[in-house]
């Protein structure tokens, strides 16, 4: 019998709902040393929060997250709260010796993250921060297929993430639905919300990133904020286009935007290297694009790999349905909560951890430090 691991879920909103279905479904499909337990779901509205955990299957609920972390009986503590509280949480909760989920990005800026990284440090409990674009299978195989040196040399890595969601002036920022538009819930717009997703894999894929060079651009200017019900001065960046120096010697090339008329969540990438290239894009998430200069001359041309073989290996897939039927968005959250339980009981802790996304979260502060000097910023290696 797996042992229980009892969940402390802080925040119910979109990604407190993508990780309580994660823990739902995961002991249905993978093979994990431990049995989540749904004990407390924190949130705001105790109407709320005690509706939630009736539709999610939560032991109880409340509305202050210092409850989840004194509980004696919480063994994980997860923040799905907006990004301004995570760093508070994630002290406490290191110094209460939990183990810690924490949602991206880490933290508001990199001075920040880095006092996360030695509260987890300083306390030896486990972390992980989730950068759930890792866990689509054709993300993950790219990864192989770098580690087994068939893109040979890589020059070119580039990525974008379009979205066309804040293109109104009437939206508003702050308050529940519209935290990411406020500087002092967010930290920044597009570049710690999206870009950072983009560099969390680049990292991953293509190794550290030395220098940046970046512009930004805040087409509206003021919204109402829905907690004073004044205009107020936006203060992140709707969009974020940055160039780079990966420390391997290839080049990089990044774009995020809320403005991309059309584009509701088109994440892409597309990589090329001396022997091949690779392109995926998240609305067609199944699919891997790959072009193999191997091949035979009279047969060589993108291919369309569509990503649930698992008699040939798809990463995750062997855990789902019969070849040919795909997965989607959500079962991301499954596999990396089944990388952490399968972690945690022994085998290799999952990465991202704090350390991991604080590097990423030094490659967002380059990007928004040269956005505003209008020159080349070095990115801080810890
Ligand atoms: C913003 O719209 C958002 O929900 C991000 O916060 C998520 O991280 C991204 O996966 C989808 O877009």
């Amino acid at each position: 019998m797996a042992k229980k691991l009892n969940i402390g879920m802080i925040g119910y909103g979109f990604m407190g709902r993508t990780h309580s279905n994660a823990y739902r479904r995961v002991t249905n499909f993978f093979d994990v040393p431990y049995e989540p337990v749904l004990k407390t779901i924190c949130g705001l509205e105790a109407d709320e929060a005690k509706a939630f955990a009736g539709q999610w299957g939560y032991e109880s609920s409340c509305t202050d997250w210092r409850q989840v972390v004194d509980d004696k009986n919480i063994d994980v503590v997860e923040i799905c709260t907006p990004n301004f509280t995570h760093a508070e949480i994630a002290i406490a909760a290191a110094k209460a010796g939990k183990t810690i989920i924490c949602e991206k990005p880490l933290a508001m800026n990199g001075e920040q993250a880095k006092t996360m990284v030695d509260a987890v440090e300083a306390a030896g409990v486990a972390n992980f921060v989730s950068f759930n674009y890792r866990r689509v299978p054709a993300v993950t195989l790219v990864k192989q297929l770098i580690d087994e040196g068939r893109f040979g040399k890589i020059f070119h890595y580039r990525a974008n993430f379009l979205q066309d969601w804040t293109i109104s002036p009437d939206v508003p920022q702050g308050g529940m639905a519209t935290w990411r538009l406020d500087i002092k819930s967010a930290g920044s717009g597009v570049t710690g919300d999206l870009l950072a997703h983009c560099i969390d894999t680049a990292l991953w894929h293509n190794g550290p990133i030395g220098r940046v060079n970046a512009m930004t651009e805040t087409f509206v200017k003021e919204r109402m904020h829905a907690e004073t019900g004044k205009k107020e001065a936006v203060g992140i960046d709707d969009a974020c286009t940055f160039f780079c120096n990966f420390d391997n010697g290839s080049m990089g090339n990044f774009e995020a935007t809320r403005y991309a008329r059309g584009h509701k969540a088109l994440y892409t990438f597309e990589i090329n290297g001396e022997k091949a290239s690779a392109r995926w894009d998240l609305h067609d998430l199944h699919r891997l694009e790959w072009f193999d200069y191997g091949d035979e001359g009279r047969l060589r041309g993108w291919r369309s790999i569509h990503m649930t073989d698992h008699d040939g290996g798809h990463p995750y897939m062997d855990h789902w349905w019969v070849p040919g039927l795909q997965i989607g968005y959500e079962h991301t959250f499954v596999h990396q909560i089944a990388d952490v339980l399968t972690g945690l009981g022994g085998g290799q802790h999952a990465q991202p951890d704090f350390r991991a996304a604080l590097a990423t979260q030094r490659v967002c502060d380059a990007v928004l430090a040269s956005a505003a000097k209008g020159q080349w910023a070095e990115v801080v290696k810890d």
